[in-house]
C-alpha cells in the first residue's frame, strides 16, 4: 500500500491511498457490508454511488458462510462481485458488542454466536488466517474495544492486551497474510487522555501501515470524542492513514476530517435508511412525515443520487408506508451517496484551502435543520 498527503488545510489532510484493487481519496467514507454485502444495494449501484472502498466483517463472515466457502470462491472480492477495495474490521468489536458469554483473556477471546450458540475462541493468530482468507485489501488488527463507562483500569487492562495482541497480530500477519493485503493496528485507551497517548506509543511502536482509532463513537459524549480526537491528532504519524472506526454522522465525519482523520465507516446512513430516516443537507428527514404526502421535490435537491434525480419524496413515502422494499433501497442509495459526497466535498475544500468555510457553512444549515 501506498499512501501520501496531497495537501492539508489546517489539520485536515486530502490523501491518495493506492491500494491492491484501487485508489481510494481521502477523507472517505466507507459503507458497510457485514454480510459481504451492503444492505439492500448491489456492487453497481455502489459504484454509481462513487464508493472507493467498503467495510466487512470477519467476525461475522467466519460465523457465516465461513472461511473456507469464502476462500474456495476465490476471497471476498469474487465472492461479491465488488472489484474495488475492501476493508476488513477485525472482530474485537463485534466479540464485545453482538457475542454472548464472553471471556476475555490475553490467549483470547471465548464467546458464543449470536447466531446459533455455538462456541468459539479467537486469538489474533487465529483472526490473521480468518482476515487472509476473507483477502481484503486492509486487514484489521485484533483488538478489544470496551464500553463507553468502562473505569480506567478495565480501559489500562483492554489497552495494554489489544498491544500484545497488536504485536501478536502483525507476526501472525507476516506469515499468513496475502501479499496484496496491508495491515492496520488500532489504538484503544476510552477517554482518558494518558491512556491514548500511551496507546499510540506502544501500538505506533508495533508499527503499522495505518492506525485506527477505536474505542469512540460507544456512547461517550461528543465533547469527550472530539476531546480524544484532539489528542490523537496530535500524536499519530502524520504519514499514515487514520482511520475512524464506527464513525458516522454528517457532523462527526467533519469533526473528524478537521482533527486529521481520513477514514470513515459506519451502519447508521444503511440502518438509518431502512426505517425511514435520511440525511438532507437541512438535515435529517423522516420520509413517513405526513408532510410529506404532497411533497413532489427529490429527498434532497442538491443530491446527485439515482433517488433523488428520479424520485420524490411522495413517492418514498409511499413505498416506506407500504412496506415495499424499493423504499429501503432509494433511502439506502441516497444515504450512502451523501456521505460519499460529504467526504468527496470535504476534499475538494481541502485542496482549495476552503476547509473551514465548507464545515461552517454545511454544519449552520444542517444544523439549523428545515425539518
Ligand atoms: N474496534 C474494532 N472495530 C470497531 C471499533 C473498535 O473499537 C469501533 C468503535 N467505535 C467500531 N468498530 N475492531
Ligand atoms: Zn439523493
Amino acid at each position: 500500500m501506498k499512501f501520501h498527503v496531497v495537501a492539508s488545510d489546517g489539520f485536515a489532510r486530502a490523501g491518495e491511498m493506492v491500494l491492491s484493487h484501487g485508489v481510494v481519496h481521502t477523507p472517505v467514507f466507507m459503507p458497510v457490508g457485514t454480510q459481504a454485502t451492503v444492505k439492500t444495494l448491489s456492487p453497481q449501484e455502489l459504484l454509481e454511488a462513487k464508493a472507493e472502498i467498503i467495510l466487512s466483517n470477519a467476525y461475522h463472515l467466519y460465523l457465516r458462510p465461513g472461511i473456507d466457502l469464502i476462500r474456495a470462491a476465490g476471497g471476498i472480492h469474487r465472492f461479491m462481485g465488488w472489484e474495488k477495495p475492501v476493508l476488513t474490521d477485525s472482530g474485537g468489536f463485534q466479540v464485545f458488542s453482538l457475542a454472548k458469554l464472553r471471556k476475555i483473556t490475553d490467549e483470547g477471546a471465548r464467546f458464543q454466536s449470536h447466531i446459533d450458540g455455538s462456541y468459539h475462541f479467537l486469538t489474533p493468530e487465529r483472526v490473521m488466517e480468518i482476515e487472509s482468507a476473507i483477502g481484503a485489501d486492509i486487514v484489521m488488527a485484533f483488538d478489544q474495544c470496551v464500553a463507553a463507562d468502562a473505569s480506567y483500569a478495565e480501559v489500562f487492562d483492554a489497552l495494554k492486551r489489544t498491544t500484545l495482541w497488536a504485536k501478536r497480530s502483525k507476526e501472525a500477519f507476516e506469515k499468513v497474510g496475502q501479499s496484496y493485503q496491508t495491515l492496520f493496528g488500532i489504538v484503544q485507551g476510552g477517554i482518558f487522555e494518558d491512556l491514548r497517548r500511551l496507546s499510540v506509543e506502544e501500538i505506533v511502536g508495533v508499527g503499522f501501515e495505518g492506525y485506527a482509532i477505536g474505542g469512540l463513537s460507544v456512547g461517550e459524549t461528543k465533547q469527550d470524542m472530539y476531546r480524544m480526537l484532539n489528542v490523537l491528532n496530535s500524536v499519530l504519524p502524520f504519514d499514515k492513514p487514520r482511520y475512524l472506526m464506527g464513525v458516522g454522522v454528517p457532523e462527526d465525519i467533519l469533526y473528524g476530517i478537521e482533527l486529521g482523520v481520513d477514514m470513515f465507516d459506519c451502519v447508521f446512513p444503511t440502518r438509518a435508511a431502512r426505517n425511514a430516516l435520511v440525511f438532507t443537507h437541512d438535515g435529517r428527514l423522516n420520509l413517513r412525515n405526513k408532510a410529506l404526502e404532497y411533497d413532489f421535490r427529490p429527498i434532497d435537491e442538491e443530491c446527485d443520487c439515482y433517488a433523488c434525480k428520479n424520485f420524490t419524496r411522495a413517492y418514498i413515502r409511499h413505498l416506506h408506508r407500504s412496506g415495499e422494499i424499493l423504499g429501503l433501497r432509494l433511502a439506502s442509495i441516497h444515504n450512502v451517496t451523501f456521505l460519499i459526497r460529504l467526504a468527496q466535498r470535504a476534499r475538494e475544500a481541502i485542496l482549495e484551502g476552503n476547509f473551514a468555510e465548507f464545515k461552517r457553512t454545511f454544519l449552520s444549515r444542517y444544523q439549523q435543520g428545515a425539518f
